[in-house]
């Protein structure tokens, strides 16, 4: 089947908290390939950018200020359907409810509440390529040039 990508981001807790190795081996576990990794430390500007779907959110403020609070680890994950994959590796949203609902999840593993989840997971297909573009610029793939080509 065809390979799919998708964004996954090691929160600040989780990072800072030695999770990243556990985190990997469930990555790899699972048969995601770690196309590409990098380690940022996000300021205000570009937390509001990643997550502007929320700006009008009641958490907002309090999430720009969790996910600035510390570096964080970014990679593309790539294997079929990498996008659903990950969420369901990652688990619900609510850390707190992971670990009673889906406690083999990674948030269930390394997350603290609703706010403090340990990990990102692009919701879509559009989403994961938005926010691949968003931290890593890429040169054109050589498919891409081939179906530019085909126009
Ligand atoms: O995609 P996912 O991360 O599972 O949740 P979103 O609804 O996109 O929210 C993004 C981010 O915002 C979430 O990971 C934690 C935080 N958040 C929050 O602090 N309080 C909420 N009520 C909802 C989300
Ligand atoms: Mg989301």
């Amino acid at each position: 089947g065809e390979k799919e990508r998708t964004l996954g981001v090691i929160k600040p807790d989780g990072f800072s908290g030695n999770y990243t190795e556990r985190i990997k081996e469930v990555i790899v576990e699972y048969g995601f390939n770690i196309n590409k990794e990098m380690v940022i430390q996000l300021d205000e500007e570009l937390a509001a950018k990643f997550y502007a779907e929320h700006s009008s959110k009641s958490f907002f403020s309090s999430l720009i200020k969790y996910m600035t609070s510390g570096p964080v680890l970014v990679m593309i994950l790539e294997k079929e359907n990498a996008v659903a994959h990950w969420r369901d590796l990652i688990g619900p949203t609510d850390a707190g409810k992971a670990k009673l609902t889906h406690p083999q999840s990674i948030r269930a593993m390394c997350g603290v509440d609703l706010e403090k989840n340990c990990v990102h997971g692009s919701d879509s297909h559009q989403s994961a390529e938005r926010e691949i573009a968003f931290f890593f610029k890429e040169t054109p793939s050589d498919e891409a040039v081939e179906k530019h080509d085909e126009l």
